[in-house]
């Protein structure tokens, strides 16, 4: 017999989690020498907060599919904590969370500080994460512990995926797991089985009939086609039909956005071609996407028209079918599943050729993949800089992670993906100090990528620290902080005076070298290419400060 929490680190094992991201106290303190025990099976990495440890989970989580855990104190937990919980279940990324009450062995009700039990005097974990996970355990029996374990893989990876949480009471934590008599603990795979529903054949057909009649078909595909699986066979079905795709945010980078029948994302931070493509389509698929009001806010009203558009839904999960926008036709599936079945049809025999021609005419209209030269004061560059070195530089083998603010949307609107699958963007919540503790997880879960993190200056001094775990992990993998020394996208929003969202100078660089890390300084376009290679060249993390103007890098975007 031992301590529950040797039984809730093998039942995570059993469950299948291979990566674990904390800054413990309390009770998560208590389970290290347990994880210790199983360090060969499942990976203990110690961040520098409980924002960058759920991050980092939540990228591990998206490129590997299955549950990051992510684990600390209830306080911070919930927190700090719950940036990267609120993110996944926003967009849909597996992760576990495993959390303490921190209530020090029994003086939960004396209002002992830090206590998150839901008592008088106390903060509620449980209650918190049931605002932001799709299941949430309270553990007070220590067969709960073992059993909420494994109901939180289950709720977590099963369609459509999110965050799901323990959260245990901490005096169980240590003591001797007494089975209770009554209530038998199973093995977890009996539990964690499912079979997914198929798609109805008839309701495919359907669609492809729709397909093959229209004209100018667009695809929208977002989050729900970010597998690998799903992504082959979309790539397979619209080359031989010829139907235009266009990505949601959560989308983007799904397909290669230089094929012929790529119109880039849609949406204000978009592209103008997919806009534009959406506007003149006659019948618009949504795949995985659940086309909610910010893929086409600031954008004109009858951007997408049902009274004048066709539009069909395809999702896992049919309460997304009609959400936003009535469909004439819906089909609930995997994106995989359908695309699947559509393949059988054969698709696009007749249309294929003048379809693709429409594509290329209207790509070709809205300049789609053109990347704009600005004029900048001497010693700054422009954004697009970074996109036009990021597209000369990212191969197949790169993960790139993306932050908030105006650095963003230069790249979203701007940057052709051609390796679907190789962006990583904060899409549920989109928080500034995401994308370097994201490409540090992502780094971690897929060792053999090369991982490029592009933030703002503002979103690097929330998150940089993470650097030094990408160090002490031995994940090195490249930050390029566009700094404008400001929250420029916030800036470029203002009608008024500039006031609140200046930032004074600050050398990123020097503070990834304080690290012990790389770091690199940019103020000529010419040197930002080379720094990119350079970085990568070298051992170790690299972080490159590129110098912007904030004048001329002001997004027009931000002018709604
Ligand atoms: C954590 C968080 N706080 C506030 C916001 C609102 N917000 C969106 S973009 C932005 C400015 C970002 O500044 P920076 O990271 O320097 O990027 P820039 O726009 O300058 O490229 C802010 C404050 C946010 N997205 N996330
Ligand atoms: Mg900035």
């Amino acid at each position: 017999m031992a301590a529950t929490k040797h039984y809730i680190v093998k039942t995570l094992v059993e469950c299948g989690a291979t990566h674990a991201f904390t800054l413990p106290g309390l009770g998560i303190t208590w389970m290290l020498d347990d994880f210790y025990e199983v360090r060969d099976k499942l990976r203990l990495v110690l961040t520098r907060s409980e924002q960058h440890a759920s991050v980092m989970a939540q990228a591990c989580g998206k490129v590997l599919g299955r549950p990051g855990v992510f684990m600390g104190m209830g306080p911070f937990a919930t927190t700090t904590g719950a940036f990267g919980v609120l993110e996944a279940y926003f967009a849909g990324t597996p992760m576990v969370v495993l959390t303490d009450t921190s209530c020090y062995d029994g003086f939960a009700m004396r209002g002992v500080y830090q206590t998150m039990t839901g008592d008088y005097g106390a903060a509620d974990a449980a209650t918190v994460f049931r605002t932001m996970t799709k299941f949430c355990a309270y553990a007070t029996e220590v067969d709960e512990a073992v059993y909420g374990v494994q109901m939180a893989f289950k709720h977590a990876t099963l369609p459509r995926h999110g965050p799901a949480a323990v959260v245990l009471k901490t005096s169980i934590i240590r003591r001797e797991f007494e089975p209770n008599k009554r209530v038998t603990l199973y093995p977890s795979a009996g539990h964690l089985i499912h079979t997914p529903g198929r798609p109805d054949a008839e309701a495919v057909r359907v669609l492809a009939e729709a397909i093959e009649h229209a004209d100018r078909p667009v695809f929208i595909v977002g989050q729900g086609i970010q597998n690998e699986k799903a992504r082959a066979l979309l790539d397979r079905v619209v080359r031989a039909a010829g139907i235009a795709v266009a990505t949601s945010y959560n989308g983007k980078g799904a397909i290669d956005e230089t094929l012929p029948v790529s119109v880039g994302m849609l949406g204000t931070w978009g592209c103008k071609a997919a806009n534009a493509a959406l506007k003149e389509a006659d019948l618009i698929v949504a795949i995985g996407a659940s086309l909610g009001p910010d893929y086409m806010r600031f954008c004109e009203a009858g951007f997408l028209d049902p009274k004048r558009q066709k539009l069909m839904q395809v999702d896992i999960d049919p309460r997304n079918s009609g959400w936003v926008y009535p469909v004439s036709h819906s089909i609930t599936g995997d994106g995989a599943d359908v695309l699947e079945m559509l393949l059988a049809f054969d698709l696009g025999k007749v249309k294929q050729a003048s379809r693709v021609a429409w594509i290329a005419a209207n790509n070709l209209a809205h300049a789609y993949g053109k990347i704009e030269s600005y004029k900048t004061s001497a010693g700054t560059l422009h954004n697009t800089e970074i996109v036009r070195a990021l597209d000369q530089h990212l191969t197949k083998d790169h993960l790139l992670t993306l932050d908030a603010g105006s650095n963003r949307i230069w790249v979203t609107g701007t940057l052709r993906l051609r390796t679907p699958g190789q962006l990583l963007a904060p899409g549920g919540i989109g928080g500034m100090g995401w994308s370097i503790p994201a490409a540090v997880g992502a780094k971690i879960a897929k060792p053999e990528k090369r991982v490029i993190a592009l933030t703002g200056d503002g979103g690097a001094g929330m998150s940089v620290a993470a650097l030094s775990t990408a160090l002490a992990e031995n994940a090195p993998i490249t930050v390029v902080v566009a700094n404008n020394a400001g929250l420029g996208m916030v800036r470029d929003n203002m009608k008024g005076p500039h006031y609140g969202v200046d930032y004074s100078h600050t050398d990123f660089s020097m503070m990834a070298k304080a690290m012990g890390c790389r770091g690199i300084s940019v103020q000529r376009a010419q040197d930002l290419l080379p720094a990119l290679r350079e970085s990568e060249a070298g051992t170790g993390p690299c972080l490159i400060d590129v110098a912007i103007d904030p004048e001329a890098s002001h997004h027009p975007a931000s002018d709604y």
